[in-house]
């Protein structure tokens, strides 16, 4: 008798505790206590063994025991039918809080391509974009690279099935070759792309990087608005303290060419391995449109003059977020473009 209630308490917290999510597992408490071969009926079996003088109060604990399973069931039962009713997933906790999704951050040449972009279109540049597959003309040819220049080797440049005509460009100005092909000056634009050269790949050198290239062709245009536009970039770009200097240079495709350096955001100055301890740092090549590269195109080098100025996006962001490994841009490790976050 004892053993009987003990073990009815240990029923009734069972059940109390059950779970039913779906109709099946209501129908499944169902049938396991209430069924015709279910729980309560074999402890009603129990009730031959309890001797005569106890029957009336086992009866009546058996009776509670009874009306408890079966509101248990109506209870689970009847939250069930809400559920469905509201058309929810039965056993659903609609209050806890959603599964995060996942959001992807800005690649960091994305980021530093927009910067320049917008600071070039706040000076009136248009953007123009053009194919990574050129032919050696708009390439090369235009832009009054000879044809036995280094650059145009089969082993510098990637051609494809090794036809010479046609090839992976090696700079954006065959975009603003296409430009001046088609549009007479005044011509501001910039040209934003990925170029290929065929290098050894290791933390200084890729056979792809990334270019912004400026074209400004009109009247009037000469090396001092080179020198004030690139300055204006700049200080937008690297901020009002930043200096610049221009080194004498050479491009087959401009007359005179300069290099610009920024003293060095590393180290201020003092000098440091990014800019091999000098304060000084390159960041882009310029100078004044070719008169042949005019004339390519139609365009009277007597009437018109121009600049033209290019950069490494790579190089820039190298100096903004002191990347030291070219490789880390294309490896698409989210450790490392996690930690970029920019605006734009
Ligand atoms: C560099 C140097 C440069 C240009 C690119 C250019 C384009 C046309 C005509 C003349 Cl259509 N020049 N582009 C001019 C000077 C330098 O790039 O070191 N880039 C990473």
């Amino acid at each position: 008798m004892e053993q009987l209630l003990q073990q009815l308490e240990n029923y009734k917290q069972e059940i109390a505790e059950t779970i039913a999510n779906t109709p099946e597992a209501v129908e499944a408490f169902r049938i396991k206590y209430l069924g015709t071969k279910g729980l309560l009926k074999s402890v009603m079996g129990e009730m031959k063994q309890v001797p005569n003088e106890k029957k009336k109060e086992f009866g009546l604990i058996l009776n509670d025991f009874k009306l408890f399973v079966e509101e248990v069931y109506e209870k689970l039962k009847a939250q069930g039918e809400q559920e469905s009713a509201t058309g929810n997933e039965p056993g659903l906790d609609w209050s806890l809080p959603g599964t995060p999704i996942a959001v992807g951050t800005r690649h960091p040449l994305s980021i530093v391509r927009n910067e320049i972009v917008s600071i070039f279109k706040r000076l009136g540049f248009a953007v123009a974009e053009g194919p990574e597959i050129e032919d050696d003309w708009h390439n090369f040819g235009a832009m009054n690279l000879p044809e036995d220049h280094p650059a145009r080797d089969m082993q510098d440049t990637f051609y494809i099935n090794q036809d010479p005509a046609w090839l992976l460009r090696t700079h954006t100005s065959s975009v603003q070759a296409r430009i001046m092909e088609k549009q007479k000056p005044p011509i501001r634009v910039i040209c934003p792309g990925r170029v290929y050269r065929n290098e050894t790949i290791s933390a200084r050198a890729h056979c792809f990087f990334h270019q912004v290239e400026g074209l400004y062709v009109d009247e009037n245009v000469s090396f001092a608005d080179l020198k004030q536009t690139l300055y204006f970039f700049v200080q937008e770009m690297f901020g009002k303290d930043t200096k610049v200097r221009f080194r004498p240079s050479y491009f087959p495709f401009t007359e005179p060419s300069a290099e610009m350096d920024i003293s060095c955001l590393i180290c201020g100055g003092d000098g440091c391995n990014v800019c091999k301890h000098t304060g000084w740092v390159e960041i882009l090549g310029s100078g004044m449109v070719h008169p042949k590269v005019l004339e390519n195109f139609g365009i009277d080098p007597n009437k018109y003059t121009g600049f033209a100025f290019g950069m490494g996006v790579e190089r820039i962001c190298q100096l903004k977020y002191r990347v030291n490994d070219l490789r880390l841009y294309s490896q698409n490790d989210v450790r490392f473009l996690q930690q970029f976050t920019g605006a734009l």
